[in-house]
């Protein structure tokens, strides 16, 4: 039968052209007259994705048949950017596209940017899981992720007046890489009331009923792998009212406006996807999400399960779901209910079965973003599973009773309930309860994580219930897809491309740091991808800058902790060293250009005030006409995925300076030296790691330690803080109104002068300067640089999301790759 299909393929740029023609004719009902780049964009989609469909058929029969265990990634975020590259490079046939596309009139890179973003997630963790799926295909794991099918994506940013504008992302328009499944549903309820009975053999019954139900509706997609035929699956639930009686009863009585109003309120859960922040925490909306998906998921992993006609105790063994943070820990309690209360285990039993099962990945240690829910909320929305999350406590506290008789005061510690005023449910103790492993991602974050928040339970269940796995990223999309001239130019130097599949071949090319034709080569492409992250800028900012210049780039979600006040307090700093310099001085001066871009969160005034600092000092300071070329400030508006994709091969320095201890991994910072640039750092997060991998000569590290933070927090705290003086002019400088009403950056000056400066923005300032000038003096040694750059890149091997998936897959899934059988 596979024959048959493989039959529809184009091979060559004629086909492709008849295949997009029609696709254009017939699916899309267009004439061909009018065939604009939005058409071929459809057109080309479409003709790749019948190629997709194929092995994603086979390889989702192969895995059915297989009988072995499955992964399920439950993530509430899929970062996916945009998909047609990224399948054109894993079906191949790129090149039959690109020749077939010019025939009809086209340029490839103006189609493929025809796509929307696929904006699923808010930042690192979001890109994150979308890394995974990548390797996990590559890697010929069978697996799915599960996810929501969002309305509306990560809001798109736009500046106005230098102050954020928040705009809606409906990107479903077209979307051709869903397959909507309305077959596929199932029923979730919500509110309702728990009624208990004993039945024939004595035994106690819990039935949740009287709820509301909402319909689920599976939406798939394709993931397909790189140089494998196997295609996983990515399902995004949508919410739709549920035809039972109730709607028609309403709509038959002529009741038509509530009838409606029930159905937008059911669509309403799936309709956006949060933008993670301290405003939007406690909303009854975002737990319905959670619920809704964990639900929907588990009923359908479950079904699959009950088709294989196995016995519970070998669930486990066919399914092991990873939760991606704590947004799916309600996945706990909802097995343990299927179990207990649908399947009729005893409670040990299926409780067993539940922490065999799961995997919880830890993403922050900042208190602040640890999830908590009201016990009365739950108890609302979810009344068993509240029944179920206290014996599930209860349980858990009489072990620690029992087994540490001597320390009562650690059981109100480690209790999943927090007796607050109201009470609340501490998500990340459930999950790593109702867990077999707890991760972090980063080995500085994972040792944090035993040493702070989970201190007391690697007392309770001993250090080997925790572990760590690096962050990684996928060497397809960050590599090959974004730096298509550096991948090519490695390739040619290792004979091919097959350390996009093993990065760790990238060693190879620190042999050829000396050969002047590879280093010339290397540094025109870097110095290529400068001058088209300029030409974006001009396109779009409407700001010159110049290639020549050493391009600084700080690009990621605006958040105090990620100290983006620190750098553009450090371009301030810079502006007044240069305005008081003599001409002749500053003819010496290594000219820069600093670019920002990264989105705050609509409720966060602090971040959204730095973003305003950030248009307001390069409003001043690219209009200077003495200081030139010299120092230009750029915020890119709207960062996102296929944004990055331009803007991260043209880095010289990338800044990842969070507060020691605060930023659990980064993973962008592995992307900018992937691609040839070098990185500023603290010593936090996968930094560490970096490096450690290609050596401290090659990584500009400052600041104070992690160790230290608590102490000098302390300090501050008691009054012994003194601000640094170069920081002081800064401060004196904005507060002359040089970049705008001083007003409006009090608060963001005051958190350091008068609040105890948390993040320790000037502890470490003077560190932070000192080392920006060695990074300018060292950038003034072209050949030095380069040489560093070039090592580091062969260094980077180690942070391909590849390695990351086969820890996973054997220190806490025990899965085995399933390979797809040889094409004929
Ligand atoms: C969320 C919030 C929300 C409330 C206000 C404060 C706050 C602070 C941090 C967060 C982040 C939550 C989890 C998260 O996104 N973690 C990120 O995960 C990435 C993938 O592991 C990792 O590279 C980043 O370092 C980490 O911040």
């Amino acid at each position: 039968a596979w024959k048959k299909y493989s039959a529809k393929e184009f091979t060559t740029p004629d086909e492709f052209e008849q295949a997009v023609v029609k696709h254009i004719e017939t699916t899309l009902a267009r004439s061909l007259f009018n065939c604009d780049e939005a058409a071929a964009y459809s057109g080309t989609a479409l003709a790749f994705r019948d190629r997709l469909v194929i092995e994603w058929n086979r390889t989702q029969q192969q895995q059915t048949l297989a009988d072995q265990k499955r992964v399920y990634y439950l993530s509430l975020e899929f970062l996916m950017g945009r998909a047609l590259d990224n399948a054109m490079l894993n079906v191949g046939m790129k090149d039959v596209a690109r020749k077939g596309l010019s025939e009809l009139g086209f340029r490839m890179e103006d189609i493929v940017s025809q796509e929307r973003d696929a904006a699923l997630g808010n930042g690192g963790l979001g890109r994150l899981a979308a890394c995974f799926l990548d390797s996990l295909a590559t890697l010929n794991y069978p697996a799915w992720g599960y996810a929501l099918r969002y309305k509306y994506g990560i809001f798109r940013q736009e500046i106005i007046d230098g102050y954020q504008v928040e705009v809606p992302d409906y990107w479903l328009d077209f979307n051709p890489w869903e397959f909507p499944r309305h077959d596929v549903t199932v029923d979730v309820q919500f509110y309702g009331n728990v009624r208990k009975y004993m039945d024939e053999s004595g035994k106690q019954v819990s039935v949740w009923e009287n709820g509301e139900i909402v319909t689920a509706v599976a939406y798939d997609a394709p993931v397909p792998g790189y140089g494998t035929r196997t295609t996983n699956n990515l399902r995004l639930w949508s919410s739709k009212a549920s035809h039972g009686e109730f709607d028609f009863t309403k709509f038959n009585s002529g009741e038509y406006e509530a009838s409606v109003a029930d159905q937008q309120r059911a669509e309403t859960i799936s309709a956006v996807l949060y933008p993670n922040d301290s405003l939007e925490r406690g909303k009854e909306l975002r737990l319905k999400q959670q619920y809704f998906w964990c639900a929907a998921s588990l009923y359908d992993i479950v079904r699959r399960f009950k088709k294989s006609k196995k016995a519970w105790k070998d669930f486990p063994n066919q399914v092991a779901i990873q939760l991606n943070d704590t947004h799916p820990t309600l996945a706990i309690p909802e097995l343990q209910r299927i179990l207990i209360d649908q399947e009729g285990l005893e409670w040990d039993e299926a409780w067993s079965i539940v922490q065999s099962t799961f995997g919880y990945t830890n993403h922050t240690v900042l208190p602040e973003a640890l999830e908590k829910w009201s016990v009365p909320l739950i108890q609302h929305l979810l009344p068993r599973h509240l029944q179920i999350i206290y014996d599930i406590n209860l349980n858990f506290l009489q072990y620690v009773e029992r087994n540490f008789p001597k320390e009562r005061d650690m059981l109100s510690r480690v209790s999943i309930i927090e007796e607050s005023n109201p009470k609340m449910v501490r998500m990340a103790y459930l999950a790593l309860i109702g867990s077999h492993k707890v991760n972090g991602v980063a080995e500085l974050h994972s040792d944090l994580i035993k040493t702070t928040i989970f201190k007391d339970f690697v007392k309770i269940y001993g250090p080997d219930k925790f572990t760590n796995v690096t962050n990684g990223i996928t060497p397809r999309r960050w590599l090959h897809q974004a730096n298509p001239r550096l991948s090519e130019l490695i390739a040619s130097k290792l004979g091919s491309y097959d350390y996009l599949r093993d990065l760790t071949l990238l060693h190879k090319i620190e042999a050829y740091v000396d050969d002047k034709e590879f280093r010339k080569a290397f540094q025109d492409i870097k110095y290529a991808n400068k001058a088209r992250l300029a030409a974006y800028t001009l396109e779009v900012q409407g700001i010159k800058v110049n290639p020549k210049a050493l391009f600084d780039i700080q690009v990621k979600r605006i958040h105090e902790y990620k100290r983006q006040q620190l750098n553009i307090f450090g371009v301030i700093h810079r502006y007044l060293e240069l305005k008081a310099m003599s001409p002749k001085d500053r003819n010496k001066v290594q000219p820069r250009v600093s670019f920002f871009g990264g989105k705050a969160a609509p409720g966060y005034w602090m971040a959204k005030t730095v973003i305003h600092l950030i248009n307001q000092v390069s409003k001043v300071i690219n209009a200077d006409k003495e200081i030139g070329d010299l120092l230009k400030v750029v915020f890119l508006e709207d960062y996102n995925v296929s944004k990055a994709e331009i803007i991260i091969p043209a880095s010289d320095i990338s800044e990842h300076i969070s507060t020691a201890g605060t930023e659990a991994s980064g993973t962008s910072n592995m992307k900018f030296v992937l691609n040839g640039g070098l990185v500023i750092g603290t010593c936090d997060g996968a930094n560490i790691e970096i490096t450690r991998e290609v050596g401290e000569d090659n990584i500009f590290l400052f600041g104070n330690l992690s160790e230290d933070v608590e102490d000098l927090r302390h300090q501050h705290f008691y009054g012994d803080f003194k601000l640094d003086p170069m920081l002081q002019k800064v401060f004196d400088t904005i507060k002359s109104g040089m970049f705008g009403d001083a007003g409006q950056f009090s608060a963001l000056v005051n958190s350091i002068v008068e609040h105890g400066d948390y993040y320790l923005v000037s502890d470490d300032f003077k560190s932070y300067i000192d080392t920006q000038k060695l990074i300018d003096e060292a950038y003034k040694d072209q050949e030095a640089w380069l040489t560093k750059t070039i090592t580091s890149v062969s260094r980077m091997g180690f942070f391909s999301s590849d390695r990351c998936i086969d820890e996973y897959a054997e220190m806490i899934w025990n899965v085995e790759p399933l390979t797809p059988p040889k094409q004929n």
